[in-house]
């Protein structure tokens, strides 16, 4: 076997600091980046993973337009945005950088220079578009027309929006001014370009032979059409006041293109990382034993594997060994758009789960587990609610945390909550099929990671996990346990069962870390060991837990997705899109319900409201809506059957203070007496809230 590398530098696309990114760029370029670094530090390997907002570019001046702001104020406030949501969803960056940075326009200014010093740049005067009226060269996104492709109006001058074709301010049919909405004139102007027709011949070697075999059929074969298709002079300058100024004084009002500084936003990301760790960014940016590894969606290909090597090449740099490019992913049987807001933003999806009162870190890896399920690797793919919470309640619920949970359950019933021995003398060969599918797992898993087959690994894990449940099914230990009074030498086949299943359990926490940190996590935590367990080179062994060493009670590791949570999601989509974010819309009016028929003090005064404290809740049976609460009155406890059971879990309410109607009649509902209700309030979407005191309050305490 080759000898690993000595170190990695990993990189994400960086964002557009103009608006909130949603789950489509979170599962192209951020979480396989995540679960591919967290896999290589697990081995203990240099890897040193970088992103950062991508500030300049046409479209931050233009959103400033819509926002009413100034650029300056669009990229602080959407950087700061982005670095949070990227936090939340526990993607790992060793920074999050920023390209308005003074650091990273000096790295540019220096690329650009170098570039141009050494005649690898080539300057043109030519006829470009321009708006009298606001006195600006209309570039990118500053202009708009017909796509000459698929006719669609939402074309730009470097790209249509509709069928995503990259284009030219030339190629677009009736081109208008976006800030002014006019016709443009021509005026000339002088710009620098890259001549990438001279470096075919680099192209054709490095991308079509060397790396046709291991780099993506996808990303090769776009690589390819480009190539063939002829390669033009890309400008690396523009004629605007937003960006990296050109460090030449001939190009007075002139800044580098946004896709010319926005890659080498890695090398200035990797030197700020440097700077603040104490570290050399050189060797990862000049060592030839360096794997540098591009996560990006399929819209950059061009730029990462054809223009920005070739300004490696030229600059003396290491190239990428990969650019595992994802293509898209649609939503609901839609392509996803920022302009008709039909999206699910990385924001929402945090606010609407992950912040949540039943949220949290669990949220977060069933977010991270269906995006890589999914995950588009090879052709576009498609998120939808149902998907998400058959994936979440069909396999993370029931295999991998059903697994977990037996196994702590019966670990504590049969074995005094202790890793019991493993007798060999008992071992049978069900136990040595599950030692093999354990070491089979592990090899399987690093393959598919080392080949950036994030979706096949995750699969591999939770395959591991239902083998597990088989073994478990098979054993019965739970049956071995009522002959034990007979035959209580059959305890040693319950330990060695459960023995199994417990270093299986450790297994699983190190094999799923890299894709479900906070789970894995978790299951340290009811293990009691150490991070140090997690190791990559640990997975495969039966003798991570230490026989006689006592462990936790089980925690659930995750929560079902509910039938009413996926309903809210559709709609609010629905709602979203009717109100698309291009044609702001009034306010509705917010549907309520009719007042009741007037009544008097005398009639209020009769209800007797008391505050409480849920002491314990639980389903009823048969009854799917209904939960049975024990709730303390402070002067008494009374049972009470509440309606909530679609909205809250019995765990969720537990502790809750609750206010009741404490001298209702009493009622039998399913053969229990229910002793008063609970006050909720409902809103628009039909969720329920508790209605609380705003501070803990003494239980019976009266409320009028
Ligand atoms: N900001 C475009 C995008 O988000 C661009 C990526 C830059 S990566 C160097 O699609
Ligand atoms: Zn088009």
């Amino acid at each position: 076997m080759a000898t690993a590398p000595k170190r990695y530098l990993v990189t994400s696309a960086l964002p557009y600091a103009n608006g909130l990114k949603h789950i489509g760029h979170l599962a192209g370029a951020y979480i396989p980046a995540d679960i591919y670094v967290r896999y290589l530090r697990a081995q203990k390997r240099d890897v040193v993973f970088v992103c950062g907002s991508d500030e300049h570019g046409t479209a931050i001046p233009i959103q400033a337009m819509k926002e009413g702001t100034t650029p300056q104020a669009i990229i602080d406030k959407y950087h700061q945005a982005m670095k949070e949501d990227f936090n939340d969803l526990h993607i790992s960056f060793d920074i999050y950088h920023r390209t308005s940075d003074p650091l990273h326009h000096e790295t540019s200014r220096e690329f650009f220079t170098y570039l141009n010093d050494r005649g690898e740049l080539e300057t043109k005067e030519t006829e470009q578009f321009y708006d009298e009226s606001s006195q600006t060269f209309l570039a990118d996104r500053y202009i708009k027309g017909t796509c000459p492709h698929c006719k669609s109006d939402r074309a730009f001058g470097d790209q249509c929006e509709t069928c995503g074709t990259a284009l030219s301010p030339d190629e677009l049919i009736n081109p208008v001014s976006t800030i002014s909405g006019s016709a443009p004139i021509k005026k000339k102007t002088t710009h620098w370009y890259l001549p990438l027709a001279k470096h075919e011949a680099f192209l054709r070697d490095w991308i079509l032979e060397e790396h046709k075999q291991d780099w993506r059929p996808t990303v090769v074969g776009q690589c390819k059409s480009w190539i063939e298709g002829g390669l033009q002079s890309r400008a690396v300058t523009r004629d605007l006041d937003w960006g990296v100024k050109v460090p030449l004084q001939e190009a007075d009002g002139k800044v580098l293109y946004v896709w010319f500084d926005a890659p080498i936003g890695y090398i200035s990301a990797t030197r700020q990382w440097a700077k603040d760790t104490g570290n050399d960014w050189k060797p990862y940016w000049y060592d030839t034993d360096t794997q540098l590894v591009h996560f990006i969606g399929k819209d950059n290909i061009v730029f990462h594997c054809i223009i920005f090597p070739v300004m490696l090449k030229l600059h003396g740099n290491v190239l990428p060994v990969n650019v595992p490019a994802n293509e898209f992913l649609n939503l609901e049987g839609d392509k996803m758009s920022t302009s008709r807001n039909w999206k699910l933003d990385m924001r929402d999806f945090i606010t609407d789960f992950v912040k949540k009162e039943n949220g949290g870190d669990q949220c977060v890896d069933m977010l991270r587990y269906y995006l890589t399920q999914i995950a588009p690797e090879s052709k576009d793919s498609e998120f939808t609610w149902k998907g998400f919470q058959d994936a979440v309640n069909n396999e993370l619920v029931s295999i991998f945390g059903n697994y977990v949970n037996r196994t702590f359950v019966l670990m504590h019933k049969l074995c005094q909550g202790k890793v019991p021995k493993f007798h060999a003398a008992k071992s049978d060969a069900l136990d040595a099929q599950l030692e093999k599918d354990i070491q089979a797992t592990r090899e399987k898993i690093s393959a598919c990671l080392e080949q950036y087959s994030f979706r096949e690994g995750l699969f591999e894990v939770i395959d591991l996990a239902r083998k597990g449940n088989k073994y478990m099914q098979e054993k019965e230990p739970w049956i071995v346990a009522k002959s034990l009074t007979e035959h209580p030498e059959k305890q040693e086949l319950i330990d060695n069962c459960l023995h199994h299943c417990l270093q299986l359990t450790a297994n699983l926490a190190i094999l799923i870390q890299p894709f479900l940190p906070s789970t894995s996590r978790k299951m340290c935590h009811m293990m009691k060991v150490v991070d140090k367990m997690l190791d990559w080179e640990n997975a495969g062994s039966m003798k991570l837990l230490s026989v006689g060493y006592s462990l936790r009670e089980p925690q659930l590791l995750f929560r079902k997705i509910e039938d009413v949570e996926i309903a809210d999601q559709i709609t609010k989509l629905k709602h979203a899109s009717m109100n698309d974010a291009s044609t702001p819309q009034p306010t509705a009016e917010p549907a309520h319900a009719p007042l009741k028929p007037e009544i008097v003090i005398d009639d209020f005064s009769k209800i007797d409201l008391r505050t409480g404290i849920v002491l314990s809740a639980q389903k009823v049976p048969k009854a799917d809506k209904l939960l049975q609460l024990e709730v303390d009155l402070g002067f008494e406890k009374r049972t009470i059957l509440s309606g909530i059971a679609l909205h809250f879990q019995p765990e969720e309410v537990v502790g809750k203070q609750v206010v009741v109607v404490a001298n209702l009649a009493p009622r039998k509902m399913r053969g229990i007496d229910s002793q008063g209700m609970i006050l909720m309030a409902e809103d628009a979407s039909g969720k329920l809230h508790f209605v609380q005191p705003s501070s803990p309050i003494n239980g019976g305490s009266t409320v009028s």
